[in-house]
């Protein structure tokens, strides 16, 4: 690998953009693994397929691809999607890939975060992630840009940016003791400025409602551009994401970004239903090496979960009845790009949505 850059991205002055600004191309990973993936992973690589045809339309997707997967992923892929062997233990690229930061004369490098599977033995997801914590080095060898080994254990759904100098992430994750357990506050804003480029750190409280990534802002709210932001909503008091959504509007109302604008909030119904059926509960290999799955098992489902490619937003197909408003809401969003919904309640399944399962790479 690479050896580390010795300096910081704020130290040389790189900062993350906006997933809205151009894109070089988009990195996946491709699913296998039968303790998360029903049915040895075939739904899941087929919604993995329609993503990644979604995006290949207006950027170069590259899937990294076990050897054991590698014909099967490149005969199911289109022949646009660049197929590339790398080891992981699963397939979230947001979390375990590069987070890319780039300067003011066109360079570009990228963060590599440390990785615990979502907590480590303090409530992970699996039992081992070696492979998963060096893919975002692979990535950047294969991309060939500079690499910042950050101090910091973080998955990239946890953040989001607005390119002009805000992040936005939650309590529920960045201060859960299963990942920096040294740091405060204080001392984790200081290291997202540092590695991020930015100036200031907004915090909502927790995330989605039983997400098991302890709550990423990525499946709760997301930048539509500076100073807007779109909030999973759900109507129903009763319900325990109600209040969640509601604690984070409250937070963002009360908040002003890194230029001092107040935020405007646009909330994204959320989408029902939220469990896991028996059948598809009993598809999934069960092992000691990772979380169970149980038949009426509620699902972090979530509109905001989306992918801004170069052209269009990549938005996850999860309820009929309110499929259609999402889009909707989307495109009133983002009024110059197309909306393009793929079925994604298999990717649902396995823990995430559209935006944990890929990873931009800047131009
Ligand atoms: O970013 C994510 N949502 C990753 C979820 C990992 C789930 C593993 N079962």
């Amino acid at each position: 690998m690479t050896r580390p850059l010795p300096s910081t991205p704020a130290a040389d002055g790189f900062r993350m953009p906006a997933e809205w600004e151009p894109h070089a191309g988009c990195w996946m990973v491709w699913p296998e693994r039968p303790d998360n993936w029903r049915e040895e992973a075939a739904p899941g690589q087929a919604a993995f397929v329609a993503v990644a045809s979604a995006i290949a339309a207006s950027e170069p997707v590259t899937m990294a691809v076990s050897d054991g997967q590698f014909e099967r992923a490149r005969a199911a892929l289109p022949d646009a999607v660049r197929v590339v062997e790398i080891s992981s233990d699963d397939a979230w690229m947001r979390d375990i890939g590069p987070t890319f930061v780039i300067d003011g004369a066109g360079a570009r490098r990228g963060v590599d975060w440390r990785f615990n599977a979502w907590g480590g033995l303090a409530g992970g997801l699996y039992t081992s992630w070696e492979r998963d914590d060096r893919v975002a080095a692979k990535v950047l060898e294969v991309e060939g840009d500079g690499r910042y080994r950050a101090p910091l254990i973080l998955e990239g759904g946890s953040i989001h940016v607005d390119g002009e100098g805000t992040v936005l992430t939650t309590e529920e994750c960045l201060l859960n003791p299963n990942r920096n357990p040294e740091l405060d506050r204080a001392a984790i804003e200081a290291a997202l400025n540092v590695y991020l480029g930015t100036e200031k750190v907004v915090w909502l409280g927790d995330g989605v409602f039983e997400d098991e990534t302890d709550g990423h802002v990525d499946n709760l709210a997301a930048f539509a551009r500076p100073g807007v932001v779109l909030l999973t909503w759900e109507e129903d008091p009763a319900d325990p994401q109600h209040a969640r959504s509601a604690d984070a509007l409250a937070r963002l109302e009360a908040a002003t970004d890194a230029h001092g604008r107040p935020f405007e909030v646009i909330k994204v119904p959320a989408p029902h239903p939220p469990a896991m059926t028996d059948e598809e509960a009993a598809g999934v290999l069960a092992t000691d090496d990772a979380i169970p799955r149980r038949g009426g098992d509620r699902l972090a489902g979530s509109y905001v979960n989306f992918y801004i490619a170069n052209s269009p937003i990549v938005y996850p197909l999860l309820d009929p009845e309110r499929d259609d408003e999402a889009g909707a809401i989307l495109a009133a969003a983002f009024p110059t790009r197309e909306v393009v919904g793929v079925p994604a309640r298999e990717i649902l399944l396995g823990g995430g949505n559209i935006h944990c399962i890929t990873q931009q790479v800047p131009a």
